[in-house]
């Protein structure tokens, strides 16, 4: 409950404390915090909700204001959306599969996430440009970037592999925050090009700036939000809080939470259940349209788990409490919308069976296109660093080339 004799910071700080180690120094109070203390998977009072984790769906004081978005839902949207959930898992799925076998570098895992993903995805016009992290799988599924597409670059033979102004879906930025500015940036040129609160929703622009709890303590992330907030350009800014930055829990990246932390910059943050594709779906039209319009830059801040491990890479049971991941199991995404569509008669067996079987062909369409995927020419990692002929750069790419082609035949 909020102490109001008792400032926000100081408010969270004292809760951090309450939870540490008896005579620990402030510092260590809160490196130190058990994080069972506390009910992780509450988002709070002001967490938006339409389906709830037993698949109820209801109507609050707080989430009346996006219901207008969901005027579309029939039944035939619900079961769309629930493939959706469930093709995105699956490939995923794969992609967490073929690293450990040895065909990908690497794969980061949206496990948990398919629905504050979809749900804004869902949300999104053509003419919309998102700004992707790396973990963006169930966005670019929305924005139609092949799957496969987003394997070249964890298998090492391309620096991206789609075409992003085909998608309107930018490439992967591994740099943490960096995309934030690119989409300030971006939308800052689609208000100068006059592509946006033109009051025809169909033409009109937003541009979707993708981050994770932990991206909120960058620089960029911070400046990208008072560049779009003075200019008032047609940005989203959407932060899925998973409540891990790798390693590192989100008490150690912010003590007042990031949709609260909107209002210093000068514009509206809402905080929506990232497990609840209706509620994404609701607030990312409402946010998209706030934007398009003319209104100025929004905030969504998508409360939601990462299931697994940061990246395959990283082995999640050095730092975490398996009971916490057990607790988020209860509020699945995918779980929550069959139990709806199950109890309103909305889908039966047939149809899930369908789409497993769909998943699987999906799986193994994305499986042979990574195997089969041909390795680099050596010059092409030189190619599209400047958009022209650049003579150092072509004597650089030659220079590499004859080095290479120096070891053939030998082991080396
Ligand atoms: C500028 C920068 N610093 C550090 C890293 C290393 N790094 C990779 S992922 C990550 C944590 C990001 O956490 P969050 O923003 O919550 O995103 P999530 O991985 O949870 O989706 C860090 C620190 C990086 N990639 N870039
Ligand atoms: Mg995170």
């Amino acid at each position: 409950m909020t102490d109001p004799n008792v400032e926000p910071g100081q408010e969270a700080l004292q809760a951090s404390a309450e939870r540490a180690p008896e005579g620990a120094e402030p510092e260590q109070q809160l490196a130190d915090a058990p994080q069972d203390a506390v009910d992780i998977t509450d988002g709070g009072p002001e967490m938006v909700q339409f389906l709830t984790p037993e698949g109820e769906r209801i109507e609050t004081e707080l989430n009346a204001p996006y219901a207008q978005y969901l005027q579309h839902v029939d039944e035939q949207v619900l079961r769309d959306l629930y493939r959706d959930l469930v093709l995105v898992r699956r490939v995923d799925a794969e992609g967490f599969a073929l690293q450990r076998q040895g065909e990908l570098g690497l794969w980061p895992s949206l496990l948990g996430q398919e629905a504050a993903q979809v749900g804004l995805g869902r949300a999104l016009k053509p003419q919309d440009y998102v700004f992707p992290g790396y973990r963006e799988h169930g966005l670019a599924w929305t924005k139609d970037v092949p799957p496969e597409n987003l394997l070249g670059m964890m298998r090492g033979v391309n620096n991206g592999g789609w075409d992003s102004a085909e998608n309107n879906f930018h490439l992967y930025t591994i740099v943490i925050g960096n995309q934030m500015l690119h989409a300030s940036g971006y939308a800052r040129g689609v208000q100068l090009d006059g592509a946006y609160a033109t009051g025809d929703p169909e033409k009109d622009v937003a541009v979707v700036a993708c981050t994770g709890d932990g991206g909120t303590s960058q620089g960029d992330y911070n400046e990208a939000m008072v560049f779009a907030a003075v200019a008032q350009s047609p940005c989203v800014f959407f932060v899925q809080n998973n409540q891990w930055a790798i390693s590192e829990p989100t008490h150690r990246n912010f003590i007042i939470e990031p949709y609260k932390r909107a209002a210093g910059f000068g514009f509206p943050g809402v905080r929506v259940d990232g497990n609840d594709v209706l509620a994404s779906m609701a607030v990312g039209a409402w946010a998209l349209d706030h934007a398009r319009s003319g209104k100025g830059p929004v905030l969504v801040e998508a409360f939601t788990y990462r299931m697994g491990a940061h990246t395959t890479s990283d082995d999640p049971t050095k730092y975490r409490d398996e009971a916490h991941v057990e607790a988020w199991r209860a509020k699945d995404p995918i779980d929550r919308l069959k139990k709806h569509l199950v109890a309103h008669g909305i889908a039966d067996d047939e149809y899930f069976a369908a789409i497993d079987a769909e998943a699987d062909e999906l799986a193994a369409r994305v499986r042979k296109a990574c195997q089969t995927m041909p390795d680099p020419e050596l010059h092409t990692m030189f190619d599209h660093t400047y958009a022209g002929e650049h003579a150092q750069l072509t004597a650089e790419a030659q220079q590499f080339v004859e080095y290479h082609a120096g070891f053939e035949g030998s082991d080396h």
